[in-house]
């Protein structure tokens, strides 16, 4: 039976799992769910992701939620090259380092700023200047610590090559280049490491795995009004209580 992958490329952690599968030439059925139609509630995708979410995976009798453990079974079950997910302990740690970090740092606040720009003006809300300016503080925080701390001088996160955690760390940061912040203006390193990046995983992958958060202000535009309805009390409760 062949792996199925179920995304949606408008979230950042399945855009990882697509690029890496895609990238490793791993055979996957691309199961698409549609976040913003409701369609990770149906009761066919509950028996796929018991969290309910986006990514998800199905190997044969074997279902997986999280992209990061998605990723690393992905890497170990298919041998991906050694610089996704060394085997080497302290480099395998430093990976892990970003891994572990990103959920509640780099990842929020770039999903954030695609929310408080976009998705929520979207369903008619304004975000108060207050919380609009903690969202920037925090996510300036964040891309300061990947451009300062976990990248320095070299050439990727773990060092001389691609690793998962550039990976994860790249598509989180293009979800706030998709709610229109050029968080690339002021950081030049960050910027070249990005043009590094997309190089390694290949433009076209990359350029088409990006093609929808990078059109998502369009999106919006063109969105049936309501569509986002159902999903308002929950993201005001998450967002702005
Ligand atoms: N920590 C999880 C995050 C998963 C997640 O929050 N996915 C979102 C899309 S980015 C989702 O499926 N949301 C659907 C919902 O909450 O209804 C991962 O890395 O996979």
């Amino acid at each position: 039976m062949t792996l199925e992958i179920y995304l949606d490329l408008f979230s950042q952690p399945c855009r990882s799992v697509y690029i890496f599968a895609k990238k490793n030439n791993i055979q996957f059925d691309y199961k698409k769910i549609a976040l913003f139609d409701g369609e990770q509630y149906t009761e066919e995708f509950g028996k796929v992701s018991m969290i309910r979410k986006l990514p998800a995976i199905r190997d044969g009798d074997f279902c997986l939620a999280e992209s990061i453990a998605i990723l690393v079974y992905l890497a170990e079950k298919f041998h991906t090259p050694d610089h996704w997910y060394p085997a080497d302990s302290q480099k395998r740690a430093k990976v892990n380092e970003y891994l572990s970090w990103q959920h509640s740092a780099m990842r929020i606040h770039g999903s954030k700023m695609l929310w408080f720009r976009v998705l929520i003006p979207a369903m008619g809300v304004e975000i108060p200047k207050e919380k609009m300016d903690t969202a920037l503080e925090d996510l300036n925080a964040s891309l300061n610590l990947v451009e300062q701390n976990f990248l320095q001088d070299k050439p990727f996160i773990g060092g001389d090559q691609i690793s998962l955690a550039d990976l994860v760390a790249i598509v989180e940061i293009m979800q706030p280049v998709g709610a229109g912040l050029d968080v690339f203006e002021d950081r030049p390193k960050l910027r070249a490491w990005k043009d590094r990046v997309r190089e390694a995983i290949g433009a076209e992958l990359f350029d088409e795995a990006h093609q929808g958060i990078l059109s998502a202000q369009e999106m919006v535009k063109t969105m049936e009004p309501g569509k986002m309805e159902p999903f308002k009390p929950k993201i005001l409760k998450y967002f702005l209580s």
